[in-house]
């Protein structure tokens, strides 16, 4: 059987694309690569010098740094930033953007979430990095505030890998979300995945019941609803919660239902971060027929107010999402 790598894949959807120069193509290599350096350094975390544990410094979360966040990080913001093709990096891990120096800056601009579910590399859980690309929207070099703190509906592509029992990379630049296998033994990803859809209703909810004292009465209630019995709703659903993000998202993705970090008492904004988590992924799902939500509105439909900003998150399943939606108004 005929297989199609990243590459080919990416180049032949940027053909469709009029005016494209082959810097999308170009950006999309590099993160590839990284992927690879990342995926390679996840697997062997443990064997020889460890890369598990702390590098003792806190990010701008407050949440302690660990080894590979530091490694992934780097590796991303050196690969893409050398590029040719950004002009400027944001990552959760960094408090302040890379500006890429005018003679070597290009059109794009690129945010990450390195390593996402950091905090389960030693006990060996599924990790990934999170991606968003837009496109610079204000004329001259400088880069500017617009520039940084854009709608999410103009990302222009947006996806993850995920470090798991195989590599994954999943994207979309707005044209189907297709998902590509990394074949360990020839160092590349081949489509695996064409065309995924997420299906309209899900029976499996996911979020850190832990919590649930700091829920709203109407989070609370909604959970509850989602564990009563009732066939005819297909209800009680089924509970799933891994703590990686990527991990979580992707079961939602392939199953449907509905994956929740909800604000709570004391953080009415939640933990997840708007930019760097719950954007890329509200692209990919909507790109696939699902939905997300801050409770309240479409995340698509938000324009942050900071880079670090955080933002409840709802998605997954359009039944599901619009079913939560209602039970929080
Ligand atoms: P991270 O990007 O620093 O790893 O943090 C985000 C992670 C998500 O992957 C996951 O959904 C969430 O935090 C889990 O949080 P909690 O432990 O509060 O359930
Ligand atoms: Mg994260």
């Amino acid at each position: 059987m005929e297989k199609t790598t990243l590459v080919q894949f990416i180049r032949r959807q940027e053909k469709l694309v009029d005016g494209a120069t082959g810097n999308f193509t170009s950006l999309m290599n590099e993160i590839l690569v990284a992927a690879k350096i990342v995926s390679l350094e996840v697997n062997c975390a443990g064997i020889g010098e460890s890369i598990f544990g702390l590098t003792g410094k806190v990010n701008v979360h407050g949440e302690e740094v660990q080894k590979l966040d530091e490694f992934a990080d780097n590796t991303f913001a050196k690969l893409v930033g050398q590029s040719g093709t950004v002009c400027a990096i944001t990552s959760e891990e960094l408090e302040k953007p890379i500006i890429v120096p005018k003679d070597q800056a290009g059109k794009y601009i690129f945010m990450m979430d390195p390593l996402d579910g950091s905090s389960n590399v030693d006990v060996n859980v599924s990790i990934g990095t999170i991606f968003s690309i837009y496109r610079k929207k204000t004329p001259g070099d400088e880069v500017t505030t617009e520039d940084l703190l854009q709608k999410a509906s103009e990302q222009v592509a947006a996806g993850y890998i995920i470090y798991g029992p195989s590599t994954l990379f999943i994207y979309t630049s707005g044209n189907g979300v297709h998902g590509f296998t990394l074949d360990p033994t020839l160092g590349e990803f081949f489509l695996s995945h064409p065309n995924l859809r997420i299906p309209r209703q899900g029976s499996w909810y996911s979020i850190n019941e832990g919590n649930v004292e700091k829920w709203t009465d109407k989070q609370k209630r909604l959970v509850d609803y989602l564990k009563e019995k009732d066939p005819e709703t297909h209800r009680p659903y089924k509970l799933r919660y891994i703590g990686s993000l990527v991990a979580d998202f992707h079961r939602t993705l392939l199953k449907g239902g509905i994956f929740m970090y909800p604000g709570d008492r004391n953080s009415p904004e939640g933990k997840l971060r708007f930019q760097f988590e719950a954007a890329p992924l509200a692209f990919v799902v909507a790109n696939a027929g699902g939905t997300a939500s801050d409770g309240v509105k479409r995340i698509m439909d938000h324009t942050p107010g900071d880079i670090h900003e955080k933002s409840p998150l709802f998605i997954g399943s359009v039944n599901e999402v619009e079913l939560a939606e209602s039970m929080l108004k």
